[in-house]
């Protein structure tokens, strides 16, 4: 059977089932907060154009503001100055959007170290069991931090010494951007980089070198434990925004029963 048949006929069986990573946009979704002196984003803000009132009597509908990095989220390379001249939003080919992505979970030491960051080291051992990253596909990277979305402060956790939050460290971003197949990363926090990585060197290292090397980041993903660690299909769909850095975006997987 074709290709697509047999994919249509899997979705209508739940022989194959989709999965929704994107956390809900809204008003009270948690936003970075970038330490001194850097500026910050407003929140997410929704206004009524009309419900059904004097102002459209038969329709409902709002406008919003936010962020090009609000809620779940891509980064393109553009984003940051290693990525300068690279693509925008807008430029990216829809192609490298709908690819295979691995699920490494580090769940249990985020819950014990909430400055957790996975190594190369960590990478190496996902591979000993599983298998090579897959060339042109994702790596997610679970940490149980989707737990906390509902709640800026438990999301963020920051205190006096900067916000914790687990990432990646500088060595296996660098692996990650240079020499890995990948063509971008996916997590769970409210950014690719972990919460003290303004202090890393050099300073946030999974933006530098991913989006340095024309790869992609994926933020504030949900339900990474309904996937397996290997065999899914991310579909992430950023809007088309011109010249734009980053966008919400709708992010699902694809999973075998
Ligand atoms: C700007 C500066 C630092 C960070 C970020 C943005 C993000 O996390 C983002 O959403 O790209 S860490
Ligand atoms: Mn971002």
């Amino acid at each position: 059977m074709a290709v697509l048949a047999t994919l249509v006929e899997a979705l209508g069986s739940g022989a194959v089932r989709v999965i929704d990573l994107t956390q809900p946009l809204g008003e009270s979704t948690p936003i970075l907060q970038l330490p001194e002196p850097f500026a910050n984003t407003p929140p997410w803000r929704t206004h009524v154009v009309s419900r059904y009132d004097e102002a459209g009597p038969a329709w409902y509908w709002n406008w919003f503001e936010g962020s090009e990095h609000a809620g779940t989220h891509f980064d393109a390379p553009n984003h940051w100055i290693t990525g300068r001249d690279l693509e925008d939003v807008a430029s990216v080919p829809v192609g490298r959007l709908v690819a295979p992505c691995v699920v490494i979970d580090h769940s249990a030491q985020a819950a014990a170290d909430p400055d957790h960051l996975l190594t190369l080291a960590g990478i190496r051992d996902f591979e000993a069991e599983h298998g090579p990253l897959p060339a042109g596909g994702w790596l997610l990277f679970r940490t149980g931090w989707d737990a906390r979305a509902g709640d800026q402060a438990a999301f963020l956790n920051t205190d006096s010494t900067g916000s914790h939050t687990p990432g990646f460290d500088p060595e296996c971003a660098r692996w990650l951007a240079q020499e890995s197949p990948l063509v971008g990363v996916g997590v769970e926090t409210v950014g690719t980089d972990a919460g003290l990585a303004h202090g890393f060197q050099p300073p946030f290292p999974c933006h530098h070198y991913l989006l340095g090397a024309g790869k992609y980041g994926i933020t504030q993903l949900a339900n990474l434990a309904q996937l397996p660690p290997t065999g899914a299909v991310l579909v992430v769909m950023p809007l088309k925004l011109v010249q734009g850095s980053g966008s919400p975006c709708r992010v699902v997987a694809l999973v075998e029963a």
